[in-house]
């Protein structure tokens, strides 16, 4: 965008832009920047400075309130590295005229690919079988241990069928799986081919073999699953949870496990992140834990500093974002 151009590069002559960041930052971000902003650490985000400030770059899940903004004088753009925002007030920001960027579709496949990885580790027991192949206890095979429970032609239930959500679809689909799934409203846009059946919230409880977390973490999902909709899910199902940690009560589901009420959790993310060590949930040989893995390719988180730097560069030049919120 020349114009675009021009105005930053005004904006250079007279002094760099500068830009509070969650340090320290991927190389391959830096290098997108390519010394174009100052950046400040976030001390400045929570302690506020004398001069302005024009950008905000959120790498990490840093909470971003009103009070943060209003801290930082001049601010023009808050850039996410990711596409939940759920930890940047995006109400606040609409409030005080800044436009947030995020990085939605570059991740979609990545993301639904970790949603299939933690349903075939965690149905296969690929973690437990890992590590009894590698300890002392494995001398000899039998047919008879580590029996799982199947993938392919299972029902899944996906909650939240929106980007990420279809992509997860797709992939259930060629797994021949039997696809439900709740949204806050019916789609009628989905290939017709995936045979996805809208259902309520209970129905897709007791229904599916698999329940896939896609949604984002908003009032309405925080919470989402808790000991009754737990006690809702068959005995032989596994939860997958590729959303964020808040929409599952981590207390009952460590009761959930600890009871063998449900068969396993496939867990990407957690509430807290990470969990303290030493918490139960650890210790629990039903679940199977990715440190936040969604969508840490080299691909996709190169496509998300592109995405993410780009959007930095446009709002401080006053400019449209690529892709909002
Ligand atoms: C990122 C994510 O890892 O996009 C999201 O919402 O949770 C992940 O893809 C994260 O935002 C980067 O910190």
């Amino acid at each position: 965008n020349p114009r675009a151009v021009r105005e930053i590069a005004t904006m250079t002559e007279q002094r760099k832009p500068r830009v509070v960041a969650d340090t320290p930052l991927a190389d391959t971000v830096l290098e997108l920047m390519d010394n174009r902003v100052e950046l400040l650490p976030w001390d400045v985000a929570l302690e506020g400075c004398d001069d302005p400030v024009d950008g905000l770059y959120t790498y990490g899940h840093l909470e971003v309130d009103g009070s943060v903004m209003d801290r930082l004088s001049g601010l023009k753009v808050i850039s996410n590295f990711g596409v939940g925002v759920d930890h940047i007030n995006v109400q606040d920001a609409r409030d005080r005229g800044i436009p947030v960027g995020n990085t939605p579709n570059v991740l979609n496949g990545a993301t639904a690919d970790m949603a299939l990885t933690l349903m075939l580790a965690s149905g296969r027991r690929l973690v437990e079988g890992d590590c009894y192949a590698r300890s002392a206890e494995f001398t000899y095979y039998d047919p008879g241990y580590m029996l799982g429970r199947e993938i392919h032609s299972e029902t899944v239930g996906i909650v939240g069928m929106g980007r990420i959500g279809l992509e997860v679809a797709r992939r259930c689909a060629a797994f021949n799986m039997n696809i439900l799934y709740y949204n806050r409203r019916e789609r009628t846009d989905l290939p017709p081919e995936l045979n996805a059946t809208y259902t309520s919230f209970d129905d897709l409880l007791t229904e599916s073999d698999y329940v896939v977390l896609v949604c984002p973490l908003t009032d309405e999902t925080r919470g989402l699953i808790g000991a009754e909709q737990l006690s809702k899910m068959k005995q032989t199902a596994i939860l997958i949870n590729i959303a964020r940690g808040g929409v599952v009560d981590t207390d009952a589901l460590t009761n959930a496990l600890k009871n063998c009420e449900i068969y396993h959790a496939g867990l990407d993310v957690t509430e807290p992140e990470p969990l303290p060590r030493g918490h139960e949930l650890l210790s629990l040989s039903n679940v199977t834990i990715a440190p936040h893995l969604g969508s840490a390719t080299e691909q996709t988180r190169f496509k998300m500093a592109e995405l993410s730097v780009e959007n930095l560069m446009l709002g401080l030049a006053g400019e449209p974002l690529r892709t909002t919120v």
